[in-house]
């Protein structure tokens, strides 16, 4: 089992907005993962306004409001909190595998960081192990990582204006902008 490491570089937290958005499906264990992410944001001074919290249905609903968020230019992070267990259902893996490609896919596609803190368990004491047990506490590690990232992508360079691909393609071959011909009626 891998093991979270908190690092030892102190990062500054100071004027960050972090959202958080938990799923109500299994809320015996996420209401846990969120009380530790909501007591991490405020170690670090993050709270009220500046740490929202929104509830949606699921897991698989984590993403489509993660992008919402992050595409709003108001926050730093979002964090996702979730709790998928296998049960006997094949559903697990979808609404899983689904829930951690479409939050991969809106922090790749927005530059804001979207952390996974979304438990995919065989059971549910194994859960449990994760919200402050044995295996330690994912949502404390979901805060902290959302802390840490956006701190430091507040120090790296902004990122080159996006150019459409049709401005590439014109640059690269060296051709005057609206060069293309008008169209034959
Ligand atoms: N949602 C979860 O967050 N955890 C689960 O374990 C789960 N299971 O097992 O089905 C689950 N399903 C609901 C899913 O996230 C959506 O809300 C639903 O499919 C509607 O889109």
């Amino acid at each position: 089992m891998g093991e979270y490491s908190a690092g030892e570089q102190a990062y500054d937290a100071r004027g960050l907005r972090v959202a958080i958005v938990v799923a109500r499906f299994n809320d015996h264990v996420t209401s846990l993962l969120l009380e530790g992410a909501v007591a991490t944001l405020a170690e670090h001074g993050v709270t009220g306004d500046d740490a929202p919290v929104y509830w949606v249905p699921g897991a698989f609903e984590l993403p489509v409001v993660a992008k919402r968020l992050a595409e709003s230019c108001e926050l730093d992070a979002v964090v996702c909190l979730g709790a998928v267990i296998r049960g006997d259902t094949p559903h697990f893996d979808y609404v899983a595998g689904e829930s951690a490609a479409g939050l991969s896919r809106v922090a790749l596609d927005t530059g804001v960081p979207v952390v996974f803190g979304v438990l995919t368990t065989d059971n549910l004491a194994q859960a449990l192990d994760r919200c402050g047990g044995a295996e330690g506490h994912k949502g404390v590690e979901a805060a902290a990582t959302a802390l840490e990232t956006a701190a430091l992508l507040r120090t790296l360079p902004p990122p080159r204006v996006a150019r459409s691909s049709a401005d590439r393609v014109r640059s690269s071959r060296s051709l005057p902008s609206r060069s293309l011909p008008s169209p034959k009626v």
